[in-house]
């Protein structure tokens, strides 16, 4: 089998926007795509978040998202969230910038969640659902590596949501 020759490159806090640049695919994420995701209706027009995704090196996918700061009532911005379709795929997500959180669930509906700083290593196990939130007040910017037969699987959390939430109480994030 061929396989295509690739040149080694870096990504840091200061050059990713240079990443985006070789994405092939890059997906906007608005209000209207989020509906019913958050306990209260977001702005349709408002841009939660960006993905941007590539062909990473090997049989990896590497995807940059950058999360707006906001939040849509007392709810900080967040992704939709997913399972993998395979059972075997993790994850692991890389923080650059800002500050996150990371929401975890299984399918028997234990949840976990970790805080995401720059220079954060976020280990996703198989079979965990992975939502991040914007717990600042600046863009929080992560990488996340995952094999490239993962699949994105939101039925399940389209439906019932993550057990924990993200909400802004006495003017700071709150794990509710
Ligand atoms: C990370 C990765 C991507 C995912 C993106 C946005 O970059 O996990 O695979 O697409 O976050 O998350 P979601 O697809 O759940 O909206
Ligand atoms: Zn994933």
């Amino acid at each position: 089998m061929s396989v295509k020759k690739e040149w080694p490159f870096g990504i840091t806090p200061e050059n990713y926007p240079e990443f985006m640049g070789k994405c092939s695919e890059h997906t906007t994420r608005k209000g209207k795509d989020l509906e019913g995701y958050f306990l209260e209706k977001p702005d349709p027009d408002r841009v939660i978040y960006e993905v941007y995704e590539a062909q990473g090196t090997g049989r990896m996918r590497l995807a940059l998202t950058i999360l707006k700061p906001g939040k849509v009532g007392t709810e900080y911005h967040m992704t939709k969230g997913h399972f993998h379709e395979d059972p075997e795929a993790g994850e692991i997500y890389f923080a650059l910038k800002g500050q996150g959180i990371i929401i975890m669930q299984d399918r028997e509906g234990q949840a976990c969640d970790l805080s995401l700083r720059p220079g954060t290593v976020a280990c996703i196990p198989p079979g965990w659902a992975h939502r991040t939130v914007n717990a600042g007040k600046e863009d929080f910017v992560m990488l996340a590596i995952y094999p490239d037969t993962a699949g994105h699987d939101y039925a399940a959390i389209e439906k019932k949501g993550f057990i924990r939430r993200v909400m802004e109480k006495d003017g700071k994030p709150q794990i509710m």
